[in-house]
């Protein structure tokens, strides 16, 4: 976060491979169309899975100039350190969780990981993304699969964009309020 131009502030998408972050970039960016100030910018393999990480910067040009930087991290177990990296110095932290059934193991070890990493205190919202597949758990299932409370697991489905302004709003006020509303 930095006042010295505005306000700057950092989300980051955090989540086991494949479970939507960049498909959630991709519908922030669409809500947004008007804020949308570079990207979404996304560093891929040729099998379209994400290398480093994606970008977007979003511009509020309001009375206090609001920058958003949104990265999400790639999800490959392999990539750990590039992960720690794209997520240093977040003001707000995203957990997109796969809600299929199968994905549930790969959910609690890559939430695992993003706790054993991340400052303590860091705003932290949990999307649980897939809602539209018929096997899928439910918010209130991954709430009690994380450990956390059910009012910070909002139901998406990122690939149309359901649910994805209530819980990026959601986790923009939560990383504003840490050094604002105190
Ligand atoms: N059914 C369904 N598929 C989704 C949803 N969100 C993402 N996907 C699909 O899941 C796959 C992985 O998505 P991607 O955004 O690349 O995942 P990432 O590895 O977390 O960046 C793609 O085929 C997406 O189209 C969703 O809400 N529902
Ligand atoms: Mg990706």
């Amino acid at each position: 976060m930095s006042l010295q131009r505005g306000l700057q502030v950092k989300l980051v998408f955090w989540g086991p491979g494949c479970s939507g972050k960049t498909t959630m970039l991709r519908a922030v960016a669409k809500l947004y169309p008007g804020m949308v100030a570079a990207g979404p910018v996304e560093v891929a393999t040729s099998e379209g899975r994400t290398m480093w990480e994606d970008y977007l910067a979003l511009h509020a040009r309001t009375s206090i100039d609001l920058v958003v930087h949104v990265y999400t991290t790639t999800g490959q177990r392999r990539f750990l350190h590039t992960r720690e990296y794209v997520a240093s110095g977040a003001d707000g932290l995203l957990f997109v969780a796969d809600s299929r059934r199968e994905a549930l193991d790969e959910d609690l070890r890559s939430w695992e990981e993003l706790n054993a990493v991340s400052p303590r205190g860091t705003p932290m919202l949990v999307a649980a993304n897939k809602q539209d597949l018929p096997d899928a758990a439910s918010a209130g299932e991954i709430a009690e699969l994380l450990g956390v409370e059910a009012g910070l697991v909002y139901p998406t489905i990122a690939r149309d964009g359901w649910g994805v302004g209530s819980v990026f709003r959601g986790l923009l006020l939560a990383s504003l309020r840490r050094y604002v509303g105190r």
